[in-house]
C-alpha cells in the first residue's frame, strides 16, 4: 500500500463515515457492483490488492469486497517477495494473508506471477545454466503453484517474455530464464505449473499490444509467434493476460486490435485484461480534473468495447481500484495526480467506473451463440 493510501485510511478514521463509505460511493452508480455486472456476460471483474489492505475493517477493503469478484496480489506472490535472497527461506505469510482474505470474502484469486525478470530474489539475476534452472527455478514454480493449487484459478505463469528491442530474431526478452534454457523456458514453466496446479488456467501475461504504433505491432507479432509455438507443441497454455496499461497519448485503431483478438481466438486461447489503468497526466495540460477523468474513461471505453465483443475475453482486472494507490503516481513528477482508476483519491467513483459499469451491463454473454 502506498503512503498516500495509508494517509487516506488514517484520515478516514477522523471523518464522518458516510463521506468515504464505499456503499454510498457505489450508490452514485446505482448498481450491483462491477463483479456482479461483469458476471452477467459470464466474465469477472477484479483488482490488484495488497496484504495490508486487509489490516482491519476499512473503507478500501469494503470497496474491494463490494466491487470485485476476483483479486490478484500486486506484489506478494512474486518470487522476490516470497524469497528475498536466492536459496534463502521462503516467507509465505503476506501471500497467505491474501489467500485467507479471498477465502473469507468468497473472491477468486489470480496468481501473479511465477516468472518475471523483475522483482527476483537477490542473486537470481546471475542464473544462467540449465543446472541453475533445475536447482532454483523449477522448485520455485513447483512449490508456489503447488501451495496455491486450490486457491488460485488463473496463474500468470510468465510475465513480460516479449521485448523486440532486445534484438533477438524471436522477439523474446533476454532474461536470466532465457539464459538458462533459451526460448524453451516458457514451455518448461507452463509444464511445471500445470503439473503443480492441474486445475488452474495458465496465462502468458504481457503488455503494449492494443495500440496501432509500430513498436506495439512488433510486440503483437512476437507474442502471437510465441503463443502459436506453444499451442502447436501441446504446451498447457490457456490464455493471454493483456496488462492493459492504457495511455491517452497513443493511437488506438479498432481494426488492428480486433485482428489481434481474432488471432487469439483462432489459437483457441482466452484473454484476460489483467492490469487495467490509464496514463493521462502527461497529456493533461489545460484540462480540468473532470475533463481528464472523462478522457481516461473514454480510453477505457475504446479498448474494452472491442475486447468485450470477443468471446475470448474472460474478465477484467484493474491495477488497484483507487488513484490514491496507483503505481502510476510513482512513475515520475508529471504523474503525481494521474487520474487513471475507477475511484478517485477520496474513494468516489470516477467516469472510469461508470464506463466499466455501463459496458458490463450492456454486453451480451460471451457464451451466446
Ligand atoms: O504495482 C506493482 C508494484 O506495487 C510493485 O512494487 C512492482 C514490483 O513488484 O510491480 C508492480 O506491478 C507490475 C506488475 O507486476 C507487472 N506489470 C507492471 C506492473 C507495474 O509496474
Amino acid at each position: 500500500m502506498s503512503l498516500s493510501r495509508r494517509t487516506l485510511l488514517a484520515a478516514c478514521a477522523g471523518l464522518p463515515f458516510a463521506t468515504l463509505d464505499p456503499a454510498s460511493a457505489r450508490s452514485a452508480g446505482q448498481d450491483a457492483g462491477l463483479g456482479a455486472l461483469a458476471a452477467r456476460s459470464g466474465r469477472y471483474f477484479g483488482a490488484a490488492v495488497s496484504s495490508i489492505d486487509f489490516a482491519g475493517d476499512n473503507a478500501y477493503a469494503r470497496l474491494l469486497d463490494t466491487d470485485c469478484s476476483v483479486w490478484v496480489a500486486s506484489w506478494e506472490m512474486k518470487w522476490g517477495a516470497l524469497m528475498p535472497t536466492l536459496g534463502g527461506a521462503i516467507d509465505f505469510r503476506a501471500a497467505d494473508v491474501i489467500v485467507a482474505a479471498a477465502a473469507r470474502h468468497g473472491k477468486r484469486l489470480r496468481g501473479h506471477t511465477l516468472l518475471w525478470h523483475e522483482h527476483l530474489p537477490a542473486g537470481a539475476e546471475r542464473l544462467s545454466t540449465p543446472a541453475d534452472w533445475q536447482r532454483f527455478v523449477a522448485p520455485h514454480i513447483a512449490t508456489v503453484a503447488g501451495r496455491y493449487r486450490d486457491a488460485v484459478f488463473e496463474w500468470d505463469v510468465v510475465n513480460e517474455a516479449i521485448e523486440p528491442y532486445d534484438g533477438g530474431a524471436d522477439l523474446m526478452r533476454r532474461t536470466p530464464f532465457y539464459a538458462m534454457l533459451g526460448p524453451d523456458y516458457v514451455a518448461e514453466a507452463f509444464r511445471l505449473a500445470a503439473e503443480a496446479a492441474p486445475s488452474a488456467r495458465l496465462y502468458l501475461n504481457d503488455d503494449h499490444v492494443y495500440y496501432a504504433e509500430d513498436w506495439q505491432e512488433q510486440r503483437r507479432t512476437g507474442l502471437l509467434r510465441l503463443l502459436e509455438r506453444l499451442v502447436k507443441a501441446g504446451v498447457p497454455v490457456h490464455g493471454l493476460g493483456m496488462q492493459g496499461h492504457l495511455d491517452t497519448r497513443r493511437r488506438f485503431d479498432e481494426q488492428v486490435f480486433r485482428r489481434f483478438l481474432q488471432s487469439l481466438e483462432d489459437l483457441g486461447l482466452t484473454l484476460a485484461v489483467t492490469e487495467l489503468d490509464v496514463t493521462e497526466a502527461p497529456d493533461a495540460s489545460g484540462r480540468s480534473l473532470d475533463a481528464r477523468r472523462r478522457r481516461a474513461a473514454e480510453e477505457v471505453r475504446k479498448v474494452l468495447a472491442v475486447a468485450l465483443d470477443s468471446p475470448a475475453l474472460v474478465g477484467v482486472v484493474t491495477w488497484g481500484l483507487s488513484d490514491a494507490d496507483s503505481w502510476l503516481r510513482k512513475r515520475g513528477p508529471d504523474m503525481f495526480d494521474n487520474q487513471g482508476l475507477p475511484y478517485d483519491d477520496a474513494l468516489q467513483p470516477t467516469p472510469f467506473r461508470e464506463t466499466l459499469a455501463s459496458l458490463f451491463a450492456s454486453t451480451r454473454s460471451r457464451h451466446a451463440s
